[in-house]
């Protein structure tokens, strides 16, 4: 117990961490459990820069936005869009703990319990989705770390209030709740994301609170779309029919917005399920067969992307979401947790033309939505329909691309980011740390302002004054720092055999079962 306590203070004195098992212990097996680089040397520095940088975003939303839901940086205001829950306050508290910024952690902990998560104002409709992935997996994150009950009751009245929600003939969660009426928001389309994206945070309730109608709820909803009828065997239209259960065949087939998360908690309900319920495993290896044959499209020299289909017989489009970044990560996870090593290839390579997104920007920020050509011959590769691209030679240098935005906005996403992280956790390659720390480089350069960070309009123009927009989405606090946090950490903390992080980096211990 003393040297326990020893290492706690020390930890507290060294500003790093204050789990004590980052400090204390780096037990557990297979890749992830390796000991972590040696943190007093350049990791180290990073580490700190990215606290600093967590410093400078919280202390611009303490001064200008304290309590509100978001900091507007280039006016120094604040907007309550996310319905006066306190969106950014709520979902960064796990990084204030992981950082170890305890007095900023504490002071933020004391505000959440001011805030009374069964109301919204008058005429604002509640986003359940974005609620239940900020509001409730925050709350339910930093509970996990800090086992404080005061927060999981509060994560309960989130989950109460959200779970009005599922009130509907299929079991479908509407997508909007108005609290000042008694009944939901009917409204009739969902995208998958919402509706597939609820389960980890639910079930987590439904574990901590010993309450299992939370996880009926989720489970219902989940039943409800897989059964549904649809016409590609492991891909998932992008919208749903809330009263008939339908899939509404006309819409595209994705793994970038409106349909990301629903392919991820495919297999993080199998982790979360500590691998005991198979089911959903074998959702996820059906739909990754899926997704590699019909949504990767490859350039002619061979570099690959993650576009979109518009019917089971199309070629897949050649613009590729930052959204989509995420994929990568998720195979890498899936490698590793289905023991499939023929995924992480793929994987690899799709990190690396996120990272290319980015690199090769006169700003070194990654678009919105981009394509990637070659430089010697621009024209995209025609699509092969029904195969798996397979094994293909990339381009000798990365000057053998171009990026090309469509979309040249950076809203201070994470995806990529997360993608670096992962893959670093699953292959110990320190290569994705040198891509998270340019990229942090230009985070730094272009988008932090006198107050907080703020998005930027156009990755290939470098005057910040001309580009910067006077926004900071929760998820730059609760994701991408965290992200940048976990990649120049020792792999102890928050190690991938013990947590499994939600859509929104919330991080919620594997269950027994
Ligand atoms: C986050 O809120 C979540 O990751 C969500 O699943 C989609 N992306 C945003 C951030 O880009």
């Amino acid at each position: 117990v003393p040297l326990r306590k020893l290492l706690a203070v020390l930890a507290a004195l060294l500003g790093g961490a204050c789990l004590l098992s980052y400090y204390g212990s780096l037990s557990g097996s297979g890749p992830d459990a390796r000991p972590g680089p040696d943190l007093r040397g350049v990791n180290r520095e990073r580490q700190r820069a990215v606290r600093a940088a967590m410093k400078h975003a919280w202390s611009g939303y303490r001064a200008y936005a304290y309590g509100k839901d978001e900091l507007q940086p280039l006016t120094k205001s604040y907007n309550q869009r996310w319905g006066s829950w306190s969106i950014t306050l709520v979902d960064a508290l796990d990084t204030l703990y992981l950082m170890g910024m305890m007095d900023e952690y504490e002071d933020a902990k004391r505000h959440v319990q001011t805030i009374d998560f069964s109301k919204s104002p008058a005429g604002y409709r509640v986003p359940v989705f974005e609620m239940t992935i900020r509001a409730l997996g925050g709350l339910l994150g930093a509970y996990e770390l800090d086992n404080d009950p005061k927060l999981l009751l509060k994560a309960k009245q989130v989950g109460d209030t959200l779970a009005k929600a599922f009130n509907s003939p299929t079991g479908l969660p509407y997508s909007w709740l108005d609290l000042n009426y008694p009944k939901s928001v009917v409204d009739t389309s969902l995208c998958i994301a919402e509706g597939g994206t609820l389960q980890l945070e639910f079930k987590k309730l439904a574990q901590l609170t010993g309450d299992k109608r939370y996880r009926e709820l989720a489970e219902r909803a989940s039943e409800a779309m897989e059964n549904a009828e649809r016409p590609i065997k492991g891909l998932y239209p992008t919208f749903i029919d809330i009263s008939s259960g339908k899939y509404n065949l006309y819409s595209s087939y994705s793994v970038g917005g409106a349909a990301d998360s629903f392919y991820e908690y495919l297999l993080k309900q199998h982790i979360l399920h500590n691998m005991r319920q198979p089911k959903y495993g074998q959702q996820y290896v059906t739909a990754v067969e899926a997704i590699k044959t019909k949504l990767v499209g490859r350039t002619q020299s061979g570099m690959p992307y993650l576009g979109s289909i518009t019917s089971p017989d199309a070629a897949v489009t050649t613009a590729m979401e930052h959204l989509a970044c995420f994929f990568p990560g998720l195979l890498a996870l899936g490698a590793q947790a289905m023991d499939r090593p023929q995924d992480l290839g793929l994987a690899e390579e799709l990190t690396r033309t996120c990272y290319l997104s980015y690199k090769l920007t006169a700003t070194g920020l990654g678009p919105e939505k981009f394509q990637i050509t070659d430089r010697k011959s621009p024209r995209m590769l025609p699509t092969r329909v029904g195969t798996d691209p397979g094994p293909v030679v990339p381009p000798s240098s990365e000057e053998g691309v171009r990026i090309t935005a469509i979309d040249s906005r950076y809203i201070l996403r994470p995806e990529t980011i997360e993608s670096l992280f992962v893959l670093y956790r699953v292959t110990g390659d320190t290569k994705y740390q040198e891509w998270g720390w340019e990229i942090f480089q230009s985070i730094e350069k272009y988008t932090k302002a006198d107050v907080g960070y703020a998005a930027y309009e156009d990755v290939g123009k470098t005057d910040p004054a001309g580009n910067r927009a006077d926004s900071m989405e929760s998820f730059f606090l609760a994701e991408t720092l965290k992200y940048l946090y976990l990649l120049f950490s020792p792999t102890s903390l928050l190690p991938l055999n013990e947590y499994v992080l939600t859509t929104e980096a919330h991080p919620l211990r594997i269950m027994p079962n």
